[in-house]
């Protein structure tokens, strides 16, 4: 044989010593990226049986079957060896993540609480609702308002001293220095002058939100809480309209029957103003009577004060543009906190913001 044929890479010699190289070298791949080296190394386009495939052509014509086939046969058993040791790996692979990644059933599982609505939402969406169900819809507007819309639109000029039964926290022009103060609204009130100056007449809307006020916290005051507003402006409406409405909403929230108390009262923005008191739902009034037994929730007064009211003042009516000949309206703002803490007996308002689940689950968890 001459030296040319001993190089010949498809000679049976060569062409069995590079399949028992990558045979060895299948059988030593110990982890699935040691065999994938062991591929590209023996079955890549590199590889000796590759080059011998490819050197198969250059034979002399009689040798071409016998090498094809030689060489064929190392590759077809090369790769059987290949795919043999891959499911062999993947097996072993698969066997140590079971080993390894092992579940403990018997731990205790972390639960994903569903999360609930506020007791303090979830009071306000149903005071709405009370008043969605008269025809009223749900008016919204800015915690963060001009000074316009939170007092002179509502007939509280800077100088008036009505400015001082709210405190008030500004954002910019402190208080009538500027003509664009701007203020965290102190009242659900300014959502009258927004809703009059944008909705078609006749209008009833209802609007529940957050206030503000420059107040120290203690067990009935909060320097954030929440109002709901009522307001209805349409043709002949009277002060026994408000009475009424304001009746069925009592009725609606604490139950059939309970009377209503209108007292004289003074807002700038309605006139003749009121404040709206409920016989106590507790004690129905009985703890106020000579020899009744003490009441807590109406600290034995038999009346419990909810809420301020009162025909909108005409001037008022025109700041927004309604002909107060035609139109009358009432409105009427209660605190939604100091509603839940009668309904509910809550003694202190702090517990309704300290984010304590304990007290939002005593209420249920609606979601
Ligand atoms: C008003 O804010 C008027 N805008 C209500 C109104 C609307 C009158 C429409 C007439 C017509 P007053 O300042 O009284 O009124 O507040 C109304 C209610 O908000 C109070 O009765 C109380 O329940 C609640 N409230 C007021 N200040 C606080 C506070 N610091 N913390 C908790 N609740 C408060």
């Amino acid at each position: 044989m001459s030296a040319q044929a001993e190089q010949d890479p498809t000679a049976p010699d060569e062409v069995a010593r590079a399949l028992a190289d990558a045979l060895a070298d299948i059988a030593a791949a110990g982890t699935l990226g040691e065999l994938k080296a062991a591929r590209v190394a023996h079955d890549g386009d590199r590889a000796p049986l590759a080059l011998a495939s490819a050197h198969i052509g250059a034979l002399p014509g009689a040798e071409r079957a016998e090498a094809g086939r030689r060489v064929g046969a190392a590759r077809a058993r090369l790769r059987e060896a290949l795919r043999a040791r891959q499911a062999e790996l993947e097996a072993e692979r698969d066997r140590q993540v079971l080993l390894t990644e092992t579940a403990d059933v018997t731990l205790p599982g972390g639960r994903v609480l569903p999360g609930a609505r506020h007791p303090v939402t979830m009071l306000a969406d149903r005071l709405s609702d009370v008043f969605v169900a008269m025809g009223y819809e749900v008016a919204e507007g800015p915690e963060v308002e001009a000074e316009w819309y939170n007092f002179d639109a509502l007939n509280i000029p800077p100088d008036h001293p009505a400015r001082e039964m709210q405190d008030t926290l500004f954002i910019a022009g402190k208080n009538g220095t500027s003509a664009s103060g701007i203020v965290l609204r102190t009242h659900t009130s300014p959502v009258q002058i927004r809703s009059m100056l944008t909705r078609p007449l006749p209008l009833y809307v209802v609007s529940p939100g957050k206030c503000f006020r420059n107040e120290a916290l203690d067990a009935t005051h909060s320097p954030v809480f929440h109002q709901i507003e009522g307001l209805a402006v349409d043709e002949g409406l009277t002060m026994a309209d408000l009475r009424g409405a304001i009746q069925a909403f009592v009725e609606a929230m604490f139950g059939e029957g309970l009377r209503t108390r209108f007292r004289p009262d003074y807002f700038p923005f309605t006139e003749p103003s009121g404040d709206v008191a409920m016989e106590c739902h507790v004690c129905r009034g009985a703890s106020a009577e000579p020899g009744g037994d003490p009441c807590r929730v109406c600290k034995s007064q038999g009346w419990i004060e909810i809420a301020g009211c009162g025909m909108v003042n005409p001037r008022v009516l025109v700041a927004c543009g309604i002909d107060p000949d035609r139109y009358t309206g009432f409105a009427f703002g209660l605190g939604i906190e100091r509603g839940l803490m009668i309904a509910h007996g809550v003694t202190d308002i702090r517990d309704t913001m300290e984010g304590d689940v304990r007290f939002s689950r005593a209420f249920g968890t609606e979601i």
